[in-house]
């Protein structure tokens, strides 16, 4: 339909931790999949090998002792008395006491440092505006555009991951929140997660490198870490970092919704707000399709019948819980406060365009197509 919009063209995908600099080695790729990115990367890896090794000598330590000493040194011998333990070793206790937590003392400083370094903002930062949802993720860049790039979670597969681009060697500060359950954002190539709750904001920050000299553009996956239901797995991002002219170009010229036509920012929402539970192809996915809604007889949950106009489209959108379509599970977040009034007057135009094209409407007898509403599964039998 608006066919300038559907971007064949989007750069593939190129995972930072596949390149060679970024490919992990020795024990770094037993427990990682790759490189950690950044200083805060980097120093998490640090602290998580520290503990590592700190534990393992400690292990290994004990165990040897505990062996030596149980087993032969004091082995239980007929006709040899137990000897009598001291009571107190002052000495022994201040040093099995003082050197174990300092270590720990040691593991927490650490910790905190690297801590704060995530969570006390920059102060030149660029500040993203995440917002989380069953089941995707969403940007907003500070000129008010949204990603129009989406690609497949795997070679061939129907689940897409929008990409969110970002430039390079600079501080990046997300301001998150979920507009329905917990999630919780996490690069892995950055070692960098933070839980995102409803009616909350939580943020966190972290540098994006530098890229290599003639490396353009380079890909870290987003995953959502809190399993928030049925596709949450298919809850990814990419994040890619790209040279500082680019960000822009994309961002401004690529994204921005300046002189869009009111369906054309509709179909931009849709594909990255509504596409993971909608389709616009006349098949129902989490919720019903759109094609041919506008107009149509919608038959509610509770058996009554309702006029899918302006108003309802309005209301499903604000506060489906009002009025659940019938075969549908009361399934859609609200989005009251989270579309600006050009992206749902967008949304009403766009879904209307689907709808009066070339769909005939019910008593129109006809094809399939307008046959849609009986036809979701599970049956329809609030039906007549
Ligand atoms: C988590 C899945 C999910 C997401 C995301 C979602 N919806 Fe829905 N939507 C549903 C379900 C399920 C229903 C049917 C139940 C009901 O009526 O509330 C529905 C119903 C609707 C209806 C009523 C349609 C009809 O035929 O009765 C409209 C309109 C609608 N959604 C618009 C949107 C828009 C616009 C967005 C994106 C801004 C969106 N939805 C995002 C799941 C979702
Ligand atoms: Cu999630």
């Amino acid at each position: 339909m608006f066919s300038s919009l559907t971007l064949a063209t989007v750069p593939p995908l190129k995972l930072a931790y596949k390149n060679e600099s970024g490919a992990a080695h020795g024990l770094e790729a037993l427990f990682f999949r790759g490189k950690a990115m950044g200083d805060a990367g980097l120093s998490t890896d640090g602290l998580f090998m520290l503990i590592f090794w700190f534990s393992a000598f400690f292990f290994v330590l004990l165990m040897v002792l505990m062996v030596y000493w149980g087993f032969f040194k004091y082995r239980r011998r007929p006709g040899v008395p137990a000897p009598i333990s001291p009571s107190h070793h002052p000495l022994l206790e201040i040093v099995w006491t003082v050197v174990p937590s300092s270590a720990l003392l040691v593991i927490f400083l650490l910790g905190l440092w690297t801590y704060t370094d995530r969570h006390v903002a920059y102060a030149d930062a660029l500040n993203l505006n995440v917002k989380a949802w069953k089941w995707a993720w969403g940007v907003t860049y500070p000129n008010g555009a949204e990603s129009q790039w989406k690609l497949p979670l795997d070679p061939g597969s129907t689940a897409m991951a929008p990409v969110f681009v970002v430039p390079e060697d600079t501080n990046i500060s997300l301001t998150l929140t979920s507009q329905d359950v917990i999630h919780s954002f996490w690069i892995p190539d950055f070692r960098a997660k933070m839980d995102v709750f409803p009616n909350r904001y939580s943020a966190f920050n972290f540098r994006t490198p530098k890229l290599a000299t003639g490396v353009d553009y380079q890909d870290h996956w987003i995953f959502c870490a809190e399993y928030c239901g049925d596709l949450h797995s298919d809850m990814a991002g990419i994040l890619r970092v790209v040279p500082y002219a680019d960000y822009v170009d994309i961002t401004e010229n690529q994204w921005a919704t300046g002189n869009l036509s009111p369906a054309e920012i509709g179909q931009r929402v849709y594909e990255a707000k509504c596409a993971t539970c909608h389709t616009v192809d006349g098949s129902p996915r989490i919720g019903p399709t759109w094609k041919g809604t506008f107009g149509s007889e919608v038959t509610l949950a509770d058996g009554s019948t309702v006029l899918a106009d302006e108003n309802y489209i309005r209301e499903s959108i604000l506060e489906p819980g009002a009025k659940i379509h019938a075969g549908f599970a009361n399934q859609m977040p609200p989005f009251q406060g989270l579309l600006s009034d050009a992206q749902l007057d967008g949304l009403i135009a766009y879904i209307k365009s689907l709808g009066v094209s070339d769909e005939p409407k019910e008593g129109e007898g006809a094809d399939d197509a307008g046959q849609e509403e009986q036809e979701q599964p599970p049956a329809d039998s609030g039906e007549g």
